[in-house]
């Protein structure tokens, strides 16, 4: 039902956010249908399908942990930010061997995400550094994160997702049967 405020404007923008959703809700039917209960699409919920999504459990006095995932964007994207309640600072961080093979883990300014190509956020890889915990990150919690997107043009979008909180990565969580990993 629509109504006008006394003299004031009509309010098509609840319409337009309603209608927007709705469209959205159906676009990302499969991202929701694999994250199952533990995401939800944002209005203007950037179209990357996010799969095995975890955060590694903090233990007492540890202040920075990471969120990894397996992203597939419909379109090219990159993956520029993202925010999260948890945390104070939170940044996409790239690691791998650098000199006197010390592993070092620094921020990027973005992650590419090839049209349709998976992209995998792991352990000694890509992933979402959060930094400056408020609180502790225990197993069988969840943290709510923000995936900022921007494409070729620079339009930014987003997507909001709830990550369980793991010891270890997550195995089955709805991905197809063909598509496990097998770590050497
Ligand atoms: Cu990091």
């Amino acid at each position: 039902m629509r109504h006008s405020r006394e003299g004031g404007n009509p309010q098509p923008e609840q319409l337009h956010k309603e209608h927007t959703m709705f469209q959205t809700i159906l676009s990302c039917v499969a991202t929701t249908l694999l994250l199952a209960s533990s995401a939800f699409a944002h209005p203007d919920a950037a179209h990357v399908d996010v799969e095995g999504a975890w955060v590694r459990a903090t233990v007492a006095g540890q202040s920075g942990t990471g969120g990894f995932m397996k992203l597939t964007a419909h379109e090219d994207l990159r993956l520029v930010g993202l925010t999260t309640p948890v945390a104070a600072i939170a940044e996409v961080h790239e690691m791998k061997m650098g000199a006197n093979n010390v592993m070092e883990m620094r921020a990027v300014s973005g992650l590419g995400l090839p049209k349709g190509k998976a992209v995998e956020l792991k352990p000694g890889g890509y992933h979402l550094m959060l930094m400056n915990l408020k609180q502790p990150l225990a197993k069988g919690s969840t943290v709510p994160v923000t995936l900022l997107f921007q494409d070729a043009k620079g339009t930014q979008s987003r997507l909001q997702v709830t990550l369980p909180v793991e010891l270890a990565p997550v195995q089955g969580t709805g991905a197809k049967p063909a598509q496990h990993r097998h770590a050497h």
